[in-house]
């Protein structure tokens, strides 16, 4: 089993380099945005919850998104690894995610960390927001707020696994193509 944390901050290219990376690897794709997002088009309860966070551009609580992450593991018993993408975005997630790992009898093999400038970050969001239908990609204050809460509560995330040694920074700007490669020669010296 090979489990991989995509990591970076709103914008930075973690939703969309893990779409080729699952076609590559065949690891189970692990979006906690993507899964809030259907929570809230189904207009459940922890959508509706949820919502009430992303659109002021904050995280929702830990609770909610742990039990998501719990479930998805329990459903996926045949995977042959996972692909955290936007998990985990506190310590409190990253430690609640080693502890439901370790009883898998599996754990974290790396940590890939996409670095993007925050100007490029803002110019990225705003344009997914014109066409995506997102209602926190088309206001700029929004996005501040979401870049300042992965400051304040997501960059621990980094240090708590930097301790176990399984960080490795990116280069998240240029094309799409060639962060890829880039990402992909680290995963194939690891998997
Ligand atoms: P997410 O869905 O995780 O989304 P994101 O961080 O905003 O974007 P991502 O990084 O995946 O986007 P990408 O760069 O690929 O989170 C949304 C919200 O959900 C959070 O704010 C929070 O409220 C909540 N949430 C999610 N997980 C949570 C958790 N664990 N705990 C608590 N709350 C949680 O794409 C951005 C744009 O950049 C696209 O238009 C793309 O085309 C473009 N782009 C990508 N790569 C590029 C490149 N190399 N060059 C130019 N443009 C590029």
């Amino acid at each position: 089993m090979f489990n991989l944390i995509l990591f970076g901050p709103p914008g930075s290219g973690k939703g969309t380099q893990s779409e080729k990376l699952i076609a590559k690897y065949g690891l189970k794709h692990l979006s906690t945005g993507d899964l809030l997002r259907s929570e809230i088009a189904a207009q459940t309860p922890l959508g509706l919850e949820a919502k009430s966070f992303m659109d002021k551009g904050q995280l929702v609580p830990d609770e909610v998104v742990i039990g998501m992450i719990s479930s998805a593991l329990d459903n996926n018993p045949n995977a042959k690894g996972f692909l955290f993408d936007g998990f985990p975005r506190t310590e409190a997630q990253a430690e609640a995610l080693d502890k439901l790992l370790k009883l898998k009898k599996t754990a974290i093999h790396l940590m890939l960390a996409l670095d993007v400038a925050e100007a490029e970050l803002i110019k990225r969001l705003l344009g997914r927001g014109k066409t995506s239908g997102r209602s926190d990609d088309t206001n700029e204050e929004v996005i501040k707020a979401r870049i300042a809460e992965y400051h304040k509560k997501t960059t621990p995330v980094a240090d708590y696994y930097l301790k176990f040694d399984k960080v490795k920074h990116i280069k998240g700007e240029g094309t799409v193509d060639e962060i890829f490669e880039v990402i992909s020669k680290e995963i194939d010296g690891k998997i």
